[in-house]
């Protein structure tokens, strides 16, 4: 009687584990109509996840089978002194490198001061001679290579002018642009320490028949403030700048909400300028800002349209975006170990093609800061990547 209690319970048992079978088996049919190798087109109408749900929201194709995704490759400069990394000099935010007679140009922010800089949030205690931030109290200077490895620094290219003209403080971040022959150089002017108020400060240009210059420092914003109450309303940073539709289109960041009472709504967002002219003027575009995130700027023509990197800030942060217009930008990838500051080698940035065919390689910085105890200073490194439709074309 026992055991045929017993093997009652054990078939009790497994016809309850059967069912739990057929009913797991039953849930995995349901998901695999959901989930098949490929992602369905459209949102099935039965009760998915938040999270399932919103992977319909999200424009094909995926990821990795994405044109614009990519891993990244970092590979240290050759050629460039830092004084053992005791923070007094600083090389950041290098332009976009461009080929002329064979030989790569590359221009960036350089800092050579005395001491560190004291922090942003010290910037009260900065003087003539004491930086406040990594970016305060600096010039533009350039330098050539070969092969985008080796790199030989041939100097300033443009310098901080005398008090009270725009950018005696500091220069900064430049970008530039090759237009009919001649070089124009974008980059931020500072008429007060980083951090005193903020981040304040317009972008402003320089132009020359060489790229060894000698440069003409317009003095004057090229790309001003907006109006208060707009986003731009206390900077405009970060150049970037490609030949598109025949125009001028120059990319900005700016942050907004910042300081000192709105942090809470703090966001940094991309708008676009577009111009005719090197020389302006820079119309804003009326739907700006086009990229909701990125703290800088990085943007190269690609197919029809333009891709952008939004890497640190943001809610799309880390992601690399496409716009088929140059202004609509929607999400295409999301990526990781991603390059800040960065500037691709473009091979068609100034050529007016109308379709881009991407990047291989640029460069980038790093900042070395984990802490505010850091002797604070950054290095420029070349990055290399897979953003290149040459390198998917079989035929290439
Ligand atoms: C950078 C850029 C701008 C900011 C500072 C120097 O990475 O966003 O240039 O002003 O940081």
């Amino acid at each position: 009687f026992k055991n045929i209690f017993f093997i009652g319970i054990l078939s009790g048992l497994s016809l309850a584990c059967n069912k739990l079978e057929s009913s797991k088996e039953l849930k995995k049919t349901e998901v695999n109509k959901v989930f098949p190798h490929k992602m369905p087109e459209e949102k099935p109408n039965f009760p998915l996840s938040a999270a399932a749900e919103r992977m319909f929201d999200y424009p094909a194709p995926r990821v990795q089978d994405n044109e614009l995704f990519s891993q990244f490759k970092y590979t240290r400069l050759e050629g460039f002194d830092y004084n053992g990394g005791d923070g007094t000099i600083s090389r950041r935010d290098p332009s976009r490198p461009v080929l002329i007679d064979g030989k790569y140009y590359m221009w960036y922010t350089k800092r050579h001061t005395k001491v560190p800089p004291v922090g942003w949030n010290r910037a009260h205690e900065a003087t003539d001679e004491i930086p406040s931030t990594d970016w305060d109290l600096c010039d533009l200077w350039y330098a050539t290579s070969e092969d985008g490895f080796k790199w030989n620094e041939q100097g300033v290219a443009v310098k901080r002018p005398e008090k009270p003209a725009l950018g005696w403080r500091s220069i900064a971040t430049p970008d530039i642009l090759i237009w009919e022959g001649k070089y124009f150089l974008y980059f931020q002017a500072f008429n007060e320490p980083s951090g005193t108020r903020g981040d304040w400060c317009p972008i402003s240009m320089a132009y020359a028949d060489s790229p060894d210059g000698p440069w003409t420092h317009v003095g004057k914003p090229v790309v001003p403030f907006g109006k208060k109450g707009e986003w731009d309303q206390d900077q405009t940073q970060d150049p970037h700048l490609i030949k598109y539709k025949g125009k001028i289109y120059l990319y900005y960041k700016a942050a907004y909400n910042k300081w000192p009472d709105k942090r809470d709504k703090y966001a940094v967002a991309h708008g676009l300028a577009i111009a005719d002219n090197p020389m302006g003027p820079f119309e804003k575009h009326p739907l700006n800002p086009v990229l909701n995130s990125g703290h800088e700027t990085t943007y190269f023509p690609f197919k029809e349209g333009i891709a952008a990197l939004a890497i640190k800030d943001g809610n799309e942060a880390q992601t690399i975006q496409y716009a088929e217009d140059g202004v609509n930008f929607k999400i295409a990838s999301t990526v990781e170990l991603t390059p800040t500051a960065c500037g691709f080698y473009t091979p068609d940035a100034f050529t007016g093609s109308d379709y881009g065919r991407g990047v291989t390689w640029g460069v980038c910085h790093f900042i070395n800061a984990a802490n505010s105890r850091d002797k604070k200073h950054s290095i420029i490194a070349r990055v290399d990547c897979d953003l290149s439709l040459d390198i998917h074309d079989p035929s290439m």
